[in-house]
Order: structure tokens, then C-alpha cells, then sequence
């Protein structure tokens, strides 16, 4: 099997003698070099030299269990790890997945999404291979109340597994969206429902990796960024992919224990609206203000231009302006 050259490979961390490679095989039927093809075929780029023998140069950037999986080492997110190609959205599997009685933290990512979700009925553009679109099943004790400190949790978690992996300056502006200076490049949909495994949440999170301007449709294009744009450079989903899946079950735990101020706190030190002027829309009205505050217990603190304080909660808010 190719896998076994690869894991040799990768193990390696550069070159690899070419007695050793074939030594990975040496109960398989497939030749060093049916399996060197192989891996080239599915986008490895290895060099080979008489004298040194065979380095892994590249890896394809294509999302596969196996790689989600290794030295993940997570507790409950992540448990059971399944990766599509197409669908309409990858909170609608997880879903399915509930309903058919998948465990908690049960993730699946889908390479494109045909009818990725927002909130509020907006929609999500997932081109096939330039994100990261993927959704967590969980079963908290108690569901409904835990939608707007799981939405927060996943944007801390988007944020800080951007900054892990690529050093952007990813901030929060809450709710749900992260951006890199004043542009969106990651947002994040949770929904409870009632499963027949009981009641469930599932955490969607989109993350726009390598989409250039020429791909983006001109209603996203002008709010958004990718983090290949902002980085000058195309960024590999695996390490992301992974960083993200960690940061996911390390904040779900501080969720499970209530720790409220731990999260605030994070919050904070990522937020890109504290103490800015903003409007805001409500449910079509809209007001104006400075943000006093943001509390993950009781939501967003607007000083209004009155000077009263006014706080909002997450679901149906959206910041249209930042001053
Ligand atoms: C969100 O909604 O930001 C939540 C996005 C959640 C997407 C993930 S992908 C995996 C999972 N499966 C799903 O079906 N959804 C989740 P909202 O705050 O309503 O923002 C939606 C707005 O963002 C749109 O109206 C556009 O203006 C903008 N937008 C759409 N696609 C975008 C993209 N790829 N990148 C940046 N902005 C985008």
C-alpha cells in the first residue's frame, strides 16, 4: 500500500534511502515503484536521487481522514472523522448523521458545498476545493441556550486556528464573523434541532483558504477575503484544517464546565468591535453606537448615542458598518 511509503516518508522529514522505502513494502505485492506512481498519481510531488533515495517534496492540499486523524489528539471533537466531496451543506450530513445516531463530535467537511448556509436564510459560497467547510455534531446536556456560546466558541476557535497557521491577524466581530482587517474570511452557523439520537447542535464553520479574486461572485467579493489573498501565498487546509479541530474541542470543554469569563476573556483580546462605533440591524431596525461590551452570558454592550446602554443578543443581529 501506498500509505505505508507515505508514513515512511513523512516520518522521514527528507530523504529516504531507497532500501529503507522498499523495506515499508516488504509484505506487500506492489513494487517501491507501483507505489512511488501511485502517490504521484494522487498529487505527492517526491524527489528521487541514486545516492540519497526518495523525499517528499509536496502533499496534494486534499482533505482525507487519515491525515485529519493523525496526532490529533482530541477528546470529543473529531471522534469520528468523515470527509465528502460535494453536498448541499455539510450541517445538513451532520444532521443526517444525528439523526441516524452519530456520536458527539462527529466533524464532516466537504470539499464544495452546492447550498451552504449563513444565517438568517443567507447564503455561503463553497467553491469545491478552496475552504474549509465543516460541520461538528454535538449533544450538550441542555441545547437551545448553548446556540450563542457555541456560536462564540467557534469564532474564537476559527481565529485563533487561522493565527496558529498562517500568523494573520484574524480577529472577532461578533457574533459570528472572523475577519482579517475589515474583510470576512470565516463564519460560523450553529443550529439545534431535535435528533433521533435526542437533542443536538451542530456547529458549522467556513473558512475561505485559496480562492482568488477572479473566483469569488461580486456580492461576496467586496466583504470578503481568502487567506491565500491575504497571505500572498496558497495555504495548505490539512494543518488549518487540524489546528481548527483542536481549538474546537479544547473551547467546547471550557463551554461544557460554564466557564463564561474564560471565554470573555478570549473574546475580548479577539474582538475587532470592543470600544468601536458600529451600526447594527435587528430585525430590519437599526442602531448606532460604541461598544461598551461583549459578554458571551448576555451578548453585545452598545452605547447609544443617547448615552444609554443597550445589549443585544447574537441571534438576530447583523454589524452592517464599523466606524
Ligand atoms: C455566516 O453567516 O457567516 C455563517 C457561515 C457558515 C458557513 C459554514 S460552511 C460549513 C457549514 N455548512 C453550512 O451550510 N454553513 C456552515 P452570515 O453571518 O449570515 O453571513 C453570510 C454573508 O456572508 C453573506 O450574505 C455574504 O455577504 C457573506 N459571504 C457569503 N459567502 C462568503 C464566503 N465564502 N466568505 C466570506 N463571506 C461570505
Amino acid at each position: 500500500m501506498s500509505a505505508l511509503l507515505l508514513d515512511r516518508l513523512r516520518s522521514a522529514g527528507g530523504w529516504l534511502a531507497r532500501d529503507r522505502a522498499a523495506a515499508a513494502l516488504a509484505r506487500q505485492s506492489k513494487s517501491l515503484e507501483q507505489a512511488v506512481a501511485e502517490l504521484r498519481a494522487r498529487g505527492y510531488v517526491i524527489d528521487e536521487d541514486p545516492d540519497m533515495g526518495l523525499r517528499l517534496q509536496a502533499e496534494p492540499d486534499v482533505l482525507c481522514p487519515a491525515d485529519l486523524r493523525r496526532g490529533l489528539q482530541t477528546r470529543i471533537v473529531g471522534r469520528e472523522i468523515l470527509v465528502r466531496d460535494r453536498v448541499t451543506s455539510t450541517n445538513d450530513v451532520a444532521w443526517q448523521l444525528g439523526e441516524e445516531g452519530a456520536e458527539e463530535g462527529t466533524v464532516v467537511f466537504a470539499e464544495e458545498q452546492t447550498a451552504g448556509r449563513g444565517r438568517l436564510g443567507r447564503c455561503w459560497w463553497s467553491p469545491h476545493g478552496k475552504g474549509i467547510w465543516m460541520s461538528v455534531l454535538l449533544r450538550p446536556v441542555v441545547g437551545e441556550e448553548l446556540v450563542p456560546m457555541t456560536t462564540i466558541i467557534g469564532a474564537l476557535a476559527a481565529a485563533e486556528a487561522i493565527r496558529a497557521a498562517t500568523r494573520l491577524p484574524a480577529r472577532i466581530r461578533w457574533p459570528n464573523d472572523v475577519l482579517i482587517e475589515e474583510k470576512k474570511v470565516a463564519g460560523v452557523l450553529v443550529e439545534a434541532r431535535q435528533t433521533g439520537g435526542g437533542r443536538g447542535l451542530v456547529l458549522g464553520i467556513g473558512v475561505d483558504v485559496n480562492a482568488d479574486d477572479a473566483d469569488m461572485p461580486p456580492d461576496v467579493a467586496p466583504v470578503a477575503v481568502s487567506l491565500s489573498q491575504a497571505a500572498g501565498e496558497r495555504i495548505h487546509r490539512l494543518h488549518l484544517a487540524q489546528e481548527l479541530l483542536r481549538r474546537l474541542d479544547r473551547w467546547y470543554q471550557v463551554e461544557l464546565e460554564r466557564d463564561a469569563d474564560t471565554i470573555n476573556e478570549r473574546w475580548r483580546s479577539l474582538s475587532a468591535t470592543l470600544g468601536r462605533r458600529i451600526v447594527l440591524d435587528e430585525q430590519g431596525r437599526r442602531y448606532e453606537g460604541t461598544v461598551a461590551d461583549v459578554d458571551v452570558r448576555f451578548g453585545l454592550a452598545l452605547r447609544l448615542s443617547r448615552g444609554n446602554v443597550r445589549t443585544f443578543r447574537g441571534e438576530h443581529v447583523t454589524v452592517i458598518e464599523h466606524g
